[in-house]
Parts: C-alpha cells; structure tokens; sequence
C-alpha cells in the first residue's frame, strides 16, 4: 500500500519547533499561528484583485471583468493592514503594531494585549503597486520582545530595537503561490499555501543559499545616482570573466519579497544602494531590511549597509531607511570591497586633492 508521505501544516511544525525553547509556553507559537491566520485572508483578497467584477466598479455590467487600477489597489494595502492588525490585536500574544501604513505605532489598549509580551513590525503588502500587472508581492513581518513593563502601553521604544533582538522573523510571498518563509533563529523554512485544505504546509525545509550566485538584483535605472564604489562593482558584475563565473544576470522585478525569495532560493545579490535623490536608500530598516536581514543570516547569507551588519544598526526613528546590501556571502563581501576601496580614494583625494589612482579591488 502506498502510504502518502503526510504533509506537516505550519501549525504543527510550530508546535514542534516550540520544543527547541525550553522555557517557551506557547505565546510565540500563537502570535505566529495568528499571522498565518491574516497571511490566508490577505491571500484570498490579492488573488481576486486582479479581477474585480465589472458591475462593482462602474455600475454598469460592460464586460465580464476587469482589473483593479490605481485607488483600488491602494485599498488593498488598506485592507491587508486592517486584516494583520485585526489578528495580532485578537489574538492576544502581541501588546502592538508598527506597520509602514501607519505613522505611529498602535498600542493596543485591551487588558489582554497590554500584558503580551510582543511586539510586531511589518510591511502588510509591500509592492502592492504591482498588483495590476499581476507581479508577486509580499508581507514582511519582524517580532521582538516588548522592552516596557507588562500591563503598560507599548512605546516607542519597544519597536527602535537592534535587529539582533528579533525573536522571529518572516514574509509571506502571494505569487504563484502563497508561501509564507519565516524563522526563529534556529533557521529558515518555507511553507506552500494548500487552498484547497487552508493550510500552510511545509515545502522547503531548512532553506540555505548558495555562498555565490549568479544574479544581481538592482534598479539599473539609478547607474548615474549611485556612489562610484557602486557603479564599478555593477561594471565588474557585467564583466567577461569566465574565471570568476561572471557576467552574473541582472535580475530585478522591483517587488522586494519577490526579489529575495528568487536570491534566496537560487542564491545572488539582492541592493538597494544610497543615491543622490536618496542618500539612505529607500528600504525600510524595521519592517523590509531587519526581518530580511535575520532570514537571509539564518539561511547562511549576509546583510549589509555596505559598511556594517544591518541586524547591528541602533534604529532611531519606526520609518528610517537604509542603504542594504544582502544575499550570497561571497556577493556581498564583493560590493563590500568596492565601496571601501572607493571610500578609501575619496579620503586619500579629499586629503591632498589629486586624482583618483587605480581600482585596487581583485576579481
Ligand atoms: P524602485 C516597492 O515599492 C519597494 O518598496 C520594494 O518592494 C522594492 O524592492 C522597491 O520598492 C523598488 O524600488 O525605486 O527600484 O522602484
């Protein structure tokens, strides 16, 4: 007889991963059980966003559908910020939210959720404008533990903590399929959306990627605004070099979740480098380069500003951005190079005025 090879929902691999925490008694398990929960609602809705009936939106039946534009996709950012704030604050095991819709944090004011002990940030649905051109998009969540006392608000303070202090990190890809990778710091899992029994289940089991890939992913289109560090180590990634397994592939679809899951799986470098118009990059530290930072970390990558850990940056404000450099180890520490040995000839030059001498850094 053939026995089916039995399917291990998220449900029950958080249970039997709360074990890997002695003293944990099943808070954690909850608040991620909860954002699984949100991750199934949001996915019913983005699926039907791409065809919203016709009689809906005009009134007037002039074909069968038709696809979101524009303010309708917004309110999708809208509903998915709703839903995950919904579930967190019933759910009790979270005591408040910061999420990139939402200006200031929101402390949840019940007596349950005064006394959890977690705090979540996230992006609910990063890249939503790529909805109405059916691009994959994401949720992007980091969970730390509260710094203020139990039974009090939540502050500021509780969400502006080192990325080193998330006690959980993930993002749910809607794409092909919906799929939510998430880790505890005991490594990184992936698990496929099943509709048809509304469970998550396990589909890619203790996630590494390569030490060197063969794409780099980054907005081409800003060549001219990088620092020159930049710019040369995107010449070298062109380059001809059959030694170095280069020209690496430019992949980039603009969907940060897409993006990294891509380099995640197959290994490359995912950047989003400071430019003139935005000299801190444009990610966000907290809810798109922390969580991404841990998950990349766990799956034997690394992550960047270009000069230091990102997980080791002190957030000072819930919004600030940040340049980041994160994926295949061996690509990182190639951008790495280029940028310190620019920085190194812009101080020699600031410092006696010449000309630059030259590229120092070895294929
Ligand atoms: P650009 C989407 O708006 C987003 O926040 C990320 O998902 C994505 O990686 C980035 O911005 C794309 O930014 O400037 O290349 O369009």
């Amino acid at each position: 007889m053939h026995w089916k090879q039995h399917v291990v929902t998220l449900e029950e691999f958080i249970i039997q991963r709360q074990l890997d925490f002695p003293f944990a008694s099943g808070e954690l398990s909850n608040l991620l059980r909860d954002i699984g929960y949100a991750a199934k609602v949001v996915h019913r809705e983005v699926n039907k966003a791409g065809l919203v009936d016709a009689f809906m939106l005009t009134g007037v039946r002039t074909a069968p559908v038709m696809f979101l534009q524009g303010e309708d996709v917004k309110k999708l950012d809208v509903y998915a910020n709703e839903h995950f704030i919904a579930s967190l604050r019933a759910g009790r095991e979270c005591a408040g939210v910061g999420s990139e819709e939402n200006d200031d944090i929101i402390a949840f004011d019940d007596a349950n959720s005064r006394n959890a002990q977690y705090v979540v940030l996230m992006d609910p649905l990063d890249g939503s404008s790529n909805i109405d051109v059916n691009v994959s998009i994401g949720t992007i969540f980091s969970i730390y533990r509260r710094q203020s006392n139990k039974g009090d608000l939540v502050r500021q303070e509780d969400f502006l903590q080192k990325g080193t202090e998330q006690v959980a990190a993930g993002y749910v890809i809607y794409g092909s399929s919906t799929m939510l990778v998430y880790t505890t710091g005991k490594g990184v899992n992936g698990f496929t959306l099943d509709p048809s029994i509304g469970e998550f289940c396990l589909s890619n089991p203790n996630i590494k990627t390569p030490d060197l890939g063969k794409v780099y992913s980054v907005n081409q289109g800003y060549y001219s605004k990088f620092p020159e560090g930049i710019r040369r180590f995107i010449d070298y990634c062109v380059e001809d070099d059959k030694d170095t397994k280069r020209p690496w592939s430019m992949r980039y679809i603009g969907s940060m979740v897409a993006d990294i899951h891509r380099n995640l799986i197959k290994g490359g470098l995912f950047m989003y480098p400071p430019t003139t118009d935005a000299p801190s990059g444009k990610l966000r530290l907290l809810y798109e380069c922390n969580p991404i930072a841990f998950i990349v970390e766990q799956a034997g990558g690394k992550a960047t500003d270009g000069h230091q850990r990102i997980l080791e940056l002190q957030p000072t404000e819930l919004h600030q951005r940040s340049p980041v450099y994160l994926g295949s180890s061996q690509q990182v520490e190639k951008a790495e190079a280029f940028l310190a040995d620019f920085e190194t000839r812009a101080a020699k030059e600031a410092a006696n005025g010449k000309a630059g001498g030259p590229v120092s850094v070895k294929a």
